[in-house]
């Protein structure tokens, strides 16, 4: 076999068994625990609770499971749909630009107020496993275990405190072995007091590479196309046209769909992205290659065989069902291993006094616009799945569509430990959604903003504003002297258009409605002293 090279790193075996020994419960009541789960690109598409059509060939028993006992949010949202700003958002309860995280790369101003410090100052134990990904070290934080940038999924390095700023490789699947360190933290927790752990995972983040038992999952299965697949983007500004992030011409058959042995002319792959493939498939002891390759080779070996007969078509249906396939088997092993969490709470006793939230860092294209990834303020990145089971303030079986974002997640957990929210900010807690019933305070709309253009993917930057209805969207781009080289803006609504196809800006019939959105925008832009659009 081609590019096999000896694993050579030495790797800390871990054992993967839960040895969760029953306990007393948590002495704190009035403190509740909170463990917080968060995904990597996970699409409220494939997560049954949702009811979307993918999820029904793939569905996800133990997210459901919290969603049926707990909470499930129908409208929720990120405010910059990447990760690191996401990150941002989650830790500060701020905006991007009032946390400094606006891109994927640095930014964070680490002088702002994480809500880990908080708690930490009010008796919780805290934690954090997995990914962190921000350019700084975790704050407020009595144990982590996080790992390199994105991570990866084969054996991934990891850094805690005594490893004296080293990553140290171990031996496993990323998404087995971040629950296996989390339900350690949770046996081995001070018992005196209440616990925050936040469960970060790297998965189902590209290059979306399954777990061995897992390989051969759902091969059976033909995933149904999106109709928004062959979208043409008419009626739209230049963004949607000119982005890069196509199943059809951006999804590499080698990197991206792991076909390592498509070597041959025409390049079908840039030579960085076969090497970064080959350098995760070398990460894999002899026997995880052995069998990767007993899953994947023989049916590799047929496209490559017959690429040159199919049409374009066949080719982009081939990569569709592909990239289908091993997303939804590296969900399989974030569902089970969420059931394996939540066992392990069962046991411990702490069931009744935890919170626990599942959510993801962002939404992601299953082929809906012919895309894969996020950034933009359609819905499907724009949205998140988010799910909270808490028996002691939430009934089992609670939907809500009030419209929330991931800078509610601080000050909710603040104000559930009795913590007092610093005036700083922005967000606001869910803790008055719980009982089921929308306050009639609420908030009507929603604030977005994308920053990180160039990038890979190419996706202009806008912000944007949405109510339960309609969203408004503001495309720019300005050159040097300030000057507009993209100032284009787009109107939806979402009742009668809810796959955002028909653009609504500038028709006649909308004006009252542009004009309320506008001034909403322009609250917020005004408010929250927005220095770019
Ligand atoms: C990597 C991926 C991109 C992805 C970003 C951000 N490329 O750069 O496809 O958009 O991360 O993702 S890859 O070649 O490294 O897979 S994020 O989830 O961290 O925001
Ligand atoms: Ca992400």
């Amino acid at each position: 076999m081609k590019h096999i090279n000896k694993f050579s790193l030495a790797i800390i075996p871990t054992s993967l068994l839960c040895s969760c020994n029953a306990t007393q419960d948590n002495p704190t009541d009035a403190q509740p625990n909170i463990v917080y789960i968060m995904t990597d690109d996970h699409s409220f598409q494939t997560i049954s609770a949702y009811g979307h059509p993918i999820s029904k060939l793939a569905p996800t028993p133990n997210i459901d499971r919290l969603a049926n006992e707990g909470m499930l949010f129908e409208q929720a949202f990120v405010e910059n749909s990447l990760s690191t700003p996401s990150r941002a958002c989650l830790m500060t309860g701020l905006y991007s630009h009032q946390n400094g995280q606006r891109r994927l790369g640095a930014g964070i101003d680490s002088t702002k107020t994480f809500f880990s410090e908080l708690l930490q100052q009010h008796n919780y134990q805290t934690a954090v496993v997995g990914k962190w990904h921000m350019q700084c070290e975790p704050k407020g934080f009595d144990y982590y275990s996080v790992v390199y940038d994105q991570g990866d999924y084969y054996n991934p390095a990891f850094k805690t405190k005594e490893t004296k700023g080293q990553y140290v490789q171990e031996e496993g699947y990323a998404t087995n072995l971040i629950t296996t360190k989390s339900i350690e933290f949770i046996e081995n927790r001070d018992k005196d007091k209440p616990f925050c752990l936040l469960v970060h995972h790297k998965a189902p983040h590209r290059n979306w590479m399954p777990e061995e038992k897992y390989l051969d999952l759902y091969e059976d299965v033909e995933f149904p196309k999106p109709s928004t697949f062959y979208d043409d983007y008419a009626t739209r500004c230049s963004p949607a046209h000119t982005q890069d992030m196509t199943v059809d011409k951006t999804m590499t058959l080698i990197y991206d769909l792991k076909v390592h042995e498509l070597t041959s002319t025409p390049p079908y792959d840039k030579e960085w992205n076969w090497k970064t493939l080959i350098k995760d498939l070398d990460r894999m002891t002899p026997q995880q290659r052995e069998n990767w390759e007993a899953a994947y080779h023989a049916k590799n070996m047929e496209l490559v065989n017959n690429i040159k007969n199919m049409s374009h078509e066949e080719l982009v249906d081939w990569k569709f069902q592909r990239y289908m396939k091993d997303y939804l088997r590296c969900i399989k092993s974030i569902d089970d291993e969420i059931g394996r969490l939540i066992a392990c709470l069962e046991e411990q006793g702490l069931l009744d006094n935890t919170i626990i939230v599942y959510t993801s860092d962002q939404g992601f294209y299953m082929g809906e616009h012919g895309w894969f990834d996020k950034r933009f303020m359609y819905e499907e990145s724009f949205r998140t799945p988010l799910v909270m089971r808490y028996p002691k303030a939430i009934k089992a079986g609670t939907r809500t569509n009030a419209l929330v974002q991931n800078i509610d997640y601080a000050p909710t957990f603040l104000s559930l430990a009795g913590v007092e929210k610093p005036e700083a900010m922005s967000g606001t807690s869910l803790e008055p959604l719980f009982d089921g019933e929308k306050p009639q305070d609420w908030r009507t709309d929603l604030y977005y903003h994308y920053y990180d253009y160039p990038a890979i993917h190419q996706v202009n930057r806008h912000d944007g504003v949405r109510t339960e209805r309609y969203k408004l969207i503001h495309f720019y781009d300005k050159d040097k002297a300030g000057e507009y080289k993209l100032n284009c803006n787009e109107l939806y609504d979402l009742q009668s258009d809810p796959n955002e196809l028909n653009n609504l800006y500038g028709k006649a019939g909308y004006e009252e409605i542009t004009a309320d959105l506008q001034k909403r925008l322009d609250n917020y832009r005004q408010k929250l002293k927005v220095d770019e659009y």
